[in-house]
């Protein structure tokens, strides 16, 4: 059976808020019952409910108070705020809205109005969960890298400084690597656009999947060149670290009309490492790590440099 949609009645009168419950209740929903303002809000707070019908006078927290803080909550989503008063002069209904309501209706309400004032904010609501729904996925592709499904540089520019704020202010050592295909090109111009593409899945699988998972990423930073920051770990454990990808990448084997194929990376390591006195710049880090990587390009390819 489907569960009803959670409703918090905020009700001070005991029989009132029972006679509302057994009305949202017929129409379906999952009611919970505060009888203050301040009540309600640990309870939006302790499970989040973004269906709330609330009494204007009661005790320790008012309807309107109450109005007031929620707005200033930050919390999972939007609550939809329906003020249920015998206050009925035109001054209460203004300051009610003003205070952050989205809907006012008198008492006694009849369950019809209710009902359809309850369709209302389900329509509301639904299109802000829509809303923060596609916000999430836009938000998502805005830092992937859609052939690797790595994050993008965009990422890659955006976290490295703040990895970088908590190395310093933790003390503990941070590393990046730089890698690059070898001869790429030649895949493309060997075995065609679409089988380099592949080899740069690949490749990006295999990065993925050679991480510490939570505490190392890696992102495309362009081309066939990738990056990848190792958290708490210091220039040796870079070191061996690239040196087991560049392992790994030379084992992989990959499939061409033509038949199958190797490639082999090199990789370019640097590292933060406070307790040395080391806290450069996300710039200045990742101009090491590619003066490294040039170093292994120059002195032969397939190698890890630092
Ligand atoms: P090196 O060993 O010096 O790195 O040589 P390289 O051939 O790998 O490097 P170069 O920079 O000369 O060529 C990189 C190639 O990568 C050229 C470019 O067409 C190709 N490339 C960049 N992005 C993509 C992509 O998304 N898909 C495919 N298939 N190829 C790409
Ligand atoms: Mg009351
Ligand atoms: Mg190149
Ligand atoms: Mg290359
Ligand atoms: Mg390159």
């Amino acid at each position: 059976m489907e569960e009803g949609f959670p409703l918090l009645i905020v009700e001070d009168s005991p029989t009132q808020a029972l006679r509302l419950q057994t009305v949202l209740e017929s129409l379906g929903y999952q009611v919970a019952v505060a009888d203050n303002g301040r009540a309600a809000l640990e309870e939006v707070l302790r499970e989040f409910r973004p269906l709330v019908i609330t009494d204007w006078v009661m005790p320790e927290m008012d309807g309107l108070d109450f109005c007031q803080a929620i707005r200033k909550l930050d919390l999972p989503g939007y609550v939809y705020v329906i003020l249920l008063t015998a206050r009925d002069a035109l001054d209460d209904v203004v300051a009610g809205l003003e205070a952050g309501a989205d809907d006012y209706l008198t008492k006694p309400v009849h369950p019809a109005e209710l009902a359809a004032r309850l369709k209302t904010a389900r329509r509301i609501l639904n299109l802000e969960a829509a809303l923060r729904k596609r916000n999430e996925e836009i938000q998502k592709l805005s830092i992937t890298d859609p052939l690797t499904t790595l994050f993008n540089r965009r990422y890659f520019n955006e976290e490295l400084p703040k990895a970088l704020s908590a190395s310093a202010r933790t003390g503990r050592p941070l590393a990046v690597l730089m890698a690059d295909i070898d001869h790429f090109k030649k895949v493309n111009d060997t075995h065609g656009h679409q089988v380099g593409d592949q080899t740069l899945r690949a490749f990006g699988r295999l990065l993925k999947e050679g991480l510490r998972k939570g505490v190392d990423w890696a992102a495309r930073y362009g081309g066939e060149e990738f990056a990848v920051v190792l958290g708490e770990t210091d220039l040796d454990g870079a070191v061996s670290a690239a040196e087991r990808l560049r392992l790994l990448t030379s084992g992989l084997t990959l499939e061409a009309p033509t038949g199958p194929f190797r490639v082999t990376a090199s990789f370019g390591v640097a590292c933060a490492d406070p307790r040395r006195g080391d806290v450069p710049s996300m710039e200045k880090l990742v101009a090491a790590a590619d003066r490294a990587l040039y170093t292994a390009k120059e002195t032969g390819r397939n190698r890890v440099e630092a």
